[in-house]
């Protein structure tokens, strides 16, 4: 599926543009699997350390992790896209339908920053201390990243591996309000990065409830949150950036690869081995340094 004319156009209004039925289960359930296969290993480990009391197998995925982390949670950090480092998480990079759709805004050279999260959004209270980092403040994707990238635009794709709902954490945006750069931010202890009061735009807030198989894109300047889980399963979802290949990503101490390219298509990093090393040397060499450029 391509983007038509009135969708770009729409994105283009609004600052953001919700895509239904962009994607088949098909393109996202190996990445389900994947994700089901690592928290069926460590269950076993759990399990067998006497850690949790029984293996939770027969819940299905948007609730076995809850249920397992309930009794025990060290699962939990070990499952944004760069800890996990599946193959088929790096696989879906690059799956040809999702950059279909980003070749419509963000052209036909593209990069897929390192900015990007599998989350598992765990029904409140279940979070391992300090707040949940997928219980996102209001910002905007600008902010997160270092000056270097502010002239540069930047996709963000968002996308649910189950509905996402009111309920359980979905989305918020603040249409039309782009254009006008980056608003000034500040680091909120145990909240995140989030807008300061006064630069908040007043605008009226849209909820986006999406199904599997939705595509959320935002503009990065459009002002977003995200609400708690307070359901008793996990909101899984991705979110992921691309830009022009050789714009900056706004994080150069983490790997950036070339997901398309039209021009030199020998570019393309298709090698899953290649990216595995690059976010475990990156990681390593990358403690300490500040991703956030606010006090
Ligand atoms: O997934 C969430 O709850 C927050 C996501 C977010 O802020 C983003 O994808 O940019
Ligand atoms: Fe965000």
């Amino acid at each position: 599926m391509k983007l038509t004319q009135a969708q770009i156009d729409q994105f283009n209004a609004e600052g953001y543009l919700v895509v239904r039925n962009a994607l088949d289960a098909s393109d996202i359930d190996p990445v389900i699997e994947e994700y089901a296969a690592y928290i069926d290993k460590r269950a076993q480990e759990l399990f067998a350390a006497g850690k949790i009391s029984q293996l939770y197998a027969d819940e299905p995925f948007n609730r076995r992790l809850a249920l397992i982390c309930r009794e025990n949670n060290e699962i939990y950090p070990e499952l944004d896209i760069m800890h996990l480092r599946g193959k088929a998480s790096f696989a879906f990079l690059r799956n040809q339908n999702l950059l279909d759709i980003v070749e419509g805004l963000v052209g036909s050279e593209i990069t897929c920053s390192p900015i990007q999260h599998i989350r598992a959004k765990l029904p409140e209270g279940l979070t391992p201390a300090g707040g949940d980092q997928h219980v996102a403040p209001w910002h905007q994707d600008a902010g997160v990243t270092w000056a270097e990238a502010d002239p540069y635009f930047i996709l963000t794709v968002w996308l649910p591996f189950a509905a996402a709902t009111p309920e359980n954490g979905c989305l918020q945006v603040i249409p039309r309000t782009y254009g006008q750069g980056l608003l000034l931010h500040h680091s909120k202890p145990s909240v995140g990065t989030t807008i300061v009061e006064e630069a908040m735009p007043t605008g009226e807030v849209v909820t986006l409830p999406m199904n599997k198989g939705d595509i959320l894109l935002m503009h990065k300047e459009i002002p977003h949150r995200s609400t708690p889980n307070v359901t008793d399963t996990v909101r899984w979802s991705a979110d992921l950036r691309y830009q022009k290949t050789g714009t900056p990503t706004g994080r150069p101490f983490w790997p950036d690869f070339v997901a398309r390219s039209q021009a030199e298509p020998a570019t393309v990093l298709t090698d899953w081995a290649t990216w595995d090393h690059l976010w475990a040397e990156a990681l390593e060499s990358s403690k300490g340094v500040r991703g956030h450029r606010w006090q």
